[in-house]
């Protein structure tokens, strides 16, 4: 899942893809680049300092990147939102993921919208607003805490009249949890995908790649790429990526490893 941040201020890539002529570039080079889904975001969720939009100023980021890109791509389309209204414009504009950091608990029309229109959805597991989640990151049993949430977000959507087969599942990596909560998380995967259903993860450039790696453009890279080749081997289905060139290598190569690569289960 390559990653299309329409925003002034994220984390990694704040301001490159506001203006909607770069934004629908970059979106073709990652299709191009061999991404499988491409993730649009109007609303910045940073881990210090985020401040929310209000719904015109998201909207008005995004609406002209999804009509465009729902011309011109190929691959799906997934809106990174915890707004109906905003995952409704991009559903009409051929969108088919709602990735919802909220897992459907910010707004109330979320759920019925994903039932109505049977587009996926992606529950992230996190805890506070997007402002001030980091003073959350308090937990007994992080692992156990985040795959009961799941668990719950996923029933609910259940509940809520969405498919078993349209359900993903994030922990949340950086969304009130320290870099202890991160490693934690990752090395429990295999918890996480006892649930039964596909697991994406987002470890892309954050900040704990950063406190283990460094924080320059390469160590940046590999330490993601690292983190996402872990990540498949341990039985995640997706990862999310700002640079996907190197996703894509990271998500070969442990695929294959794994045994989990169609093209090289038979001739071992
Ligand atoms: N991380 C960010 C934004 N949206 N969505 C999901 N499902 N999982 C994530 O880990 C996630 C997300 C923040 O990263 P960015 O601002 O660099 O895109």
């Amino acid at each position: 899942m390559g990653v299309l941040n329409v925003t002034p201020d994220s984390f990694s890539d704040g301001g490159r893809y506001l203006d909607p002529d770069r934004a629908v570039e970059h979106a073709l080079a990652m299709e191009a680049a061999g991404a499988d889904v491409i993730d649009v975001g109007g609303e910045s969720s940073r881990p210090v300092g985020a401040v929310e939009v209000p719904i015109e100023v998201e909207l008005a980021r995004v609406t002209p990147v999804l009509v465009r890109l729902g011309k011109l791509l190929r691959v799906p389309i997934s809106i990174d939102t915890r707004r109906a209204e905003v995952a409704r414009v991009a559903l009409d504009s051929g969108a088919v993921i709602i990735n919802d950091i909220t897992a459907l608990g910010h707004d109330p029309e979320m759920a019925p919208l994903a039932a109505r229109t049977k587009c996926a959805v992606v529950l992230m597991h996190m805890r506070g607003g997007l402002a001030n989640h980091i003073e959350f990151a308090r937990y007994r049993d992080v692992v156990r805490e985040v795959v009961e949430y799941l668990d719950a977000r996923a029933r609910f959507a259940v509940a809520a009249n969405v498919a078993r087969s349209r359900i993903i599942i994030d922990p949340g990596l950086g969304f009130a949890k320290t870099a202890q909560h991160n490693l934690k998380l990752l090395a429990a995967l295999p918890d996480l995908c006892a649930l039964g259903y596909p697991v994406l993860v987002g470890a892309s450039r954050k900040r704990f790649v950063s406190r283990l790696t460094g924080a320059s453009e390469r160590d940046l890279e590999f330490g993601t790429a690292a983190a996402n080749a872990l990540a498949v081997s341990a039985g995640a289905s997706l990862v999310r990526v700002h640079d996907v060139g190197a996703g894509v290598a990271a998500v070969r190569m442990a695929g294959a490893m794994s045994g989990r690569d169609q093209r090289f289960r038979h001739n071992a």
